[in-house]
């Protein structure tokens, strides 16, 4: 297993109680990340936005074609938007942000760990027929990703992308 992994499986544990299943609680699943400026932490894909400074909501629409609408997404570097992801399917899918190293560390994770806890402010599972939301800040210019890494899903192109102007 590489450092990479270990490292995300360390910070999964650490966050994540033990008592929640992300996977499979539907109540705890949909409600929005609580936002303390003094926790959001900068990665090299941007930080948790602050819901207050949210200027553009945009819609993402998640099918059992495993595939994300629109799967192109242009932002303005700085700029806090509201993600709200809807999944019009009948299964389980998740909407996870990332650069795309990020998001195949943890696709490997979840392969390795089916029934792998995590819930993150860049994340989110949305049950079929509801919808969900992820406040980011895009703080770096770039090519970033997002995709479902649920079993089948990701490896069958449910990824879509982030352009950061
Ligand atoms: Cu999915």
């Amino acid at each position: 297993m590489k450092a990479q992994t270990i490292g995300l499986l360390a910070a999964l544990a650490m966050s994540t109680p033990l008592s929640s299943f992300a996977h499979g609680d539907s109540s705890h699943a949909a409600q929005p990340h609580k936002y303390e400026a003094s926790k959001a932490v900068d990665t090299s894909f941007g930080r948790q936005g602050d819901p207050k400074k949210v200027t553009r909501t945009l819609t993402v629409d998640m099918t059992d074609n495993m595939r994300f609408t629109p799967a192109v997404l242009t932002v303005k570097r700085g700029e806090t938007v509201r993600l709200n992801v809807v999944n019009k399917g009948q299964v389980l899918h998740e909407f996870v942000l990332g650069t795309p190293e990020d998001l195949k560390t943890h696709w490997e994770a979840m392969k390795k760990f089916p029934g792998m806890e995590h819930d993150e402010p860049q994340m989110v599972h949305v049950q079929p027929g509801k919808q969900g939301e992820v406040v980011w800040q895009f703080t770096k210019a770039g090519e970033f990703q997002f995709g479902c890494l649920l079993p089948g899903h990701f490896e069958a192109g449910m990824v879509g992308k982030v352009v950061v102007q």
